[in-house]
């Protein structure tokens, strides 16, 4: 499939793994990831961009596998060093937080990030130079170079930053509303043109909330995709009612939506002409098409990269 152009936006892991097996079939250098960036957040005074670090770490082969996040092989001594600090703590402060596991090797993203962005260069800029450093040739694109943050209401503790719900309520706590908060953050021109002169543009089987959700909130973002309609093909993730990582299904219930392709089919048909289900939802090809997008029946669940590479064949033939 050479010389086809590729533009994929991207969550977490499922973004992260997908993307591992479409560089398999397309050059990667012909692959843009346009990266959520509504999960980043300040620890210790660095900037943690988990999405993009995510996307890195799996393209460059040094992603931790079971884990999903952080570098293989890592260390914790810096974060096990943190807890004396932890202990003596005053109330109110947030010092030390050591919910969040930052390994010891991954810091070192997170600091030259944060020095970078201390010099003034743009995070499209910080982004392209761990990219570089790490030896990938995707192209890997924050999806806005300003401060968009989720802020997502749970019961009982009302509106949250998005890595309190996530990572210290280890999302299990109901959702009852999630909104977009910035000052106006506009998408970058990079992004937007990735998105407009690709041949294929693939939503990732990412969570629609909470990681496709940031993006498509960026002004425009909705209006290029759904002026191309045809050739953006939306990869569910959920599969047979339940998402195989995070909370994407709760959250979808809790907020009113159908945890089903179905239900994924709604919140996409706007954008996106097809849908790529798995096997397990083959009985949903029916209400998938009621519901306004062509529905493609294949092997969605990335369990080895053959898989993976098969999936991303299967999307690019959806969408060419
Ligand atoms: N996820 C966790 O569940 N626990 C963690 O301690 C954690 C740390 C972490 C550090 C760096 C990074 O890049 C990602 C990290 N993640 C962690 C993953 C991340 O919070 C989420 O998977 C994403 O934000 C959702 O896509």
């Amino acid at each position: 499939m050479s010389g086809t152009r590729v533009t994929v936006l991207a969550g977490g892991v499922g973004a992260a793994r997908f993307l591992r097996g479409l560089v398999t079939v397309v050059a990667p250098r012909d692959v843009t990831a346009v990266v959520n960036t509504g999960d980043d957040t300040d620890l210790h005074g660095l900037r943690v961009c988990p999405d993009l670090d995510t996307c890195t770490y799996t393209l460059a082969g040094a992603i931790d596998p079971e884990r999903g996040w952080g570098l293989v092989g890592e260390t914790w001594a810096a974060l096990g060093a943190l807890e004396r600090y932890a202990a003596v703590r005053p109330d109110g402060s947030t010092a030390a937080p050591t919910w969040f596991g930052l390994g010891d090797r991954d810091l070192a993203t997170h600091l030259y990030r944060t020095a970078r962005l201390g010099e003034g260069a743009t995070l499209t800029e910080v982004t392209a130079e761990i990219a570089r450093a790490w030896e990938l040739e995707v192209e890997l694109l924050p999806m806005t170079d300003d401060r968009l943050r989720t802020v997502v209401t749970v019961s009982g503790h009302g509106p949250i930053p998005f890595q309190d719900y996530f990572v210290r309520l280890r999302h299990d706590v109901p959702v009852e509303h999630v909104e977009f908060v910035s000052d106006g953050a506009r998408p970058t021109p990079a992004a937007t043109a990735a998105i407009e002169a690709s041949d294929v543009v693939v939503v990732a089987p990412s969570n629609p909330i909470v990681s496709i959700g940031p993006i498509r909130s960026l002004p425009g973002i909705d209006e290029v995709l759904a002026g191309r309609r045809e050739s953006v093909v939306a990869v569910s993730p959920i599969v047979g009612g339940t998402a195989l990582k995070g909370p994407a299904d709760r959250m979808l219930r809790e907020l009113g939506h159908d945890p089903s392709v179905e239900g994924v089919a709604r919140l996409y048909r706007e954008i996106a002409a097809t849908l790529v289900v798995d096997r397990v939802d083959a009985g949903s090809v029916a209400a998938v098409e009621a519901a306004g997008m062509r529905c493609v029946v294949t092997e969605t669940v990335m369990s080895e990269p053959a898989i993976a590479a098969a999936l991303a064949r299967t999307v690019l033939d959806a969408g060419r």
